[in-house]
């Protein structure tokens, strides 16, 4: 028998939106494992500092009593969220049902999810290096405000991260987080000055193999106080640099042993200088991460004129792929046992086994653009109709004739992880994408 637990915020002390999650959260549990033989759903709160099962009482309703509030640490399904606050009838709402479904599942919590395990050794990593010091938080809530997500950490106002385009936006005051950077502002004012944020995050993105539009980031921030780097006979930028990166280097050791790996200057609003760090797996380098010195400016704000710090937001999907063999990012959602069964807790050194390979379906569209067009939008559309059995879009030929009409033939591949698709599904499938691309983007199909 099998046990899961339903982690609860604040909201849900309220019984009708109780009661919705509930029920989502025993629909989720069912669909995600069928056939299991499932035990009572276990009661949690999200609130670090209450992280002991909350008893019935604390709700002050009684009326569900399938629930047995108690707490296993070893298994965990998710939260649960109600639709209508998610994908709700305002004009800025570009939520589609495909991403809410995704809200909640909390793969980074999954011990025995390769997200999970990863967690967990970079976890061992802190645990060992800097013993007792880095608070670590894995449930707070993906639905953040814009100030949250953008102000907080100094995006300008005319950032392309903002626009409708890239991000998915619940109300025109509120996104699905795009990078766990969302939680800095907010846990430095609460006085931590050494934590690790783990969640999910949302993009509005490309196809291909190692984007995804739901991903996993954990951010790291360390603060440092003027007595840290006084002694140095370095500056302060200079110093925390220094130690940023080396915390980085060897946690690539601590997860990959010898790794080929690289250091590029980047650009983030939140950090100068900045960094990322790339790592060469299958041929190509891949960034896996970016960091940097915090801008002044936040931690001002936060209440720590003096201090500096150091921050990263690492991409855990890349991270695994590398770690594990995973060659496609889709395979992480998927729940085919011939996937999950090859993880266990706190394994490390597996890798991945490739249990069988089905032929990709390539489809080509080609249409003349409007100025709106997006590939992003484009992209969403054929992930809205073909969901995970898109593998990639590729843009294949593009030019503009004599009148300026723009052209774009696009390239789909179909595969799905888990079985052969048949011509006929293939053909219904894109005859549905074509359909929606003419009605939904305005363009005009060639
Ligand atoms: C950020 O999100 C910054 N917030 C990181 C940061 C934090 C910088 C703190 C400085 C200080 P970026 O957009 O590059 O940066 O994403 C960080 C990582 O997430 C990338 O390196 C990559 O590993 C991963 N990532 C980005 N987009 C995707 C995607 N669509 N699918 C999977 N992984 C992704
Ligand atoms: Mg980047």
């Amino acid at each position: 028998m099998k046990e899961a637990s339903l982690v609860l915020d604040e909201a849900a002390s309220d019984f009708r939106e109780l009661k919705f999650r509930v029920e989502k959260f025993e629909k989720l549990k069912r669909s995600s494992c069928p056939g299991t033989d499932w035990g009572p759903s276990i009661l949690q709160s999200s609130d670090h500092r209450r992280p002991h099962a909350l008893s019935w009482e604390d709700f002050e309703v009684n009326e569900i009593s399938f629930l047995i509030p108690f707490i296993r640490d070893d298994v965990l399904i998710g939260d649960a969220y109600a639709l209508a606050e998610i994908v709700k009838d305002d004009p800025t709402n570009n939520v589609p049902d495909s991403i809410f479904s995704k809200l909640g599942l909390q793969l980074h919590r999954r011990d025995q999810h390769p997200l999970g395990i990863l967690k967990n050794a970079i976890y061992d990593y802190f645990d060992t290096n800097y013993p007792n010091k880095f608070d670590k938080f894995d449930g707070l809530s993906p639905i953040v405000s814009v100030k949250a997500n953008f102000d907080d950490v100094l995006v300008p106002a005319d950032h392309v991260s903002r626009s409708y385009n890239d991000t998915y936006y619940v109300d025109s005051q509120t996104v699905l987080r795009c990078h766990t950077s969302a939680h800095q502002a907010q846990l430095l004012s609460g006085g931590h000055t050494h934590f690790l944020v783990t969640g999910d995050v949302y993009r509005r993105d490309s196809i291909d193999s190692t984007h995804y539009p739901v991903f996993h980031q954990m951010e790291g921030v360390r603060v440092f106080t003027p007595t840290d780097w006084e002694d140095s006979g370095t500056n302060a930028t200079s110093y925390v640099a220094e130690d940023l990166k080396k915390c980085l280097e060897g946690l690539a050791h601590h997860l990959f042993g010898d790794v080929e790996m690289r250091w590029i200057d980047a650009y983030f609003p939140f950090t100068n200088p900045s960094f990322e760090l790339e790592i060469y797996f299958q041929e190509k380098w891949l960034e896996v991460l970016g960091c940097g010195v915090m801008e002044q400016e936040i931690l001002k704000r936060s209440g720590r004129t003096n201090d500096i710090a150091w921050a990263f937001g690492l991409g855990l999907e890349r991270l695994a792929m590398v770690l594990f063999d995973i060659p496609d990012i889709r395979l992480f959602w998927t729940n085919d046992q011939r996937f999950t069964s090859q993880f266990s807790k706190g394994q490390l050194g597996v890798k991945f086994k490739q249990f069988s390979k089905y032929p990709p379906c390539y489809k080509d569209v080609s249409f003349w653009i409007s100025n709106a067009f997006t590939e992003n939008n484009l992209c969403e559309i054929i992930r809205g109709v073909a969901g995970d059995l898109v593998e990639e879009v590729t843009l294949i030929d593009n030019f503009t004739n004599k009148k300026g009409m723009t052209s774009h033939c696009y390239r789909i591949a179909y595969r799905s992880m888990e079985r052969s698709l048949t011509d006929d599904e293939i053909n219904d499938l894109q005859w549905r994408v074509r359909e929606q691309i003419e009605a939904k983007l305005k363009v005009v199909m060639r």
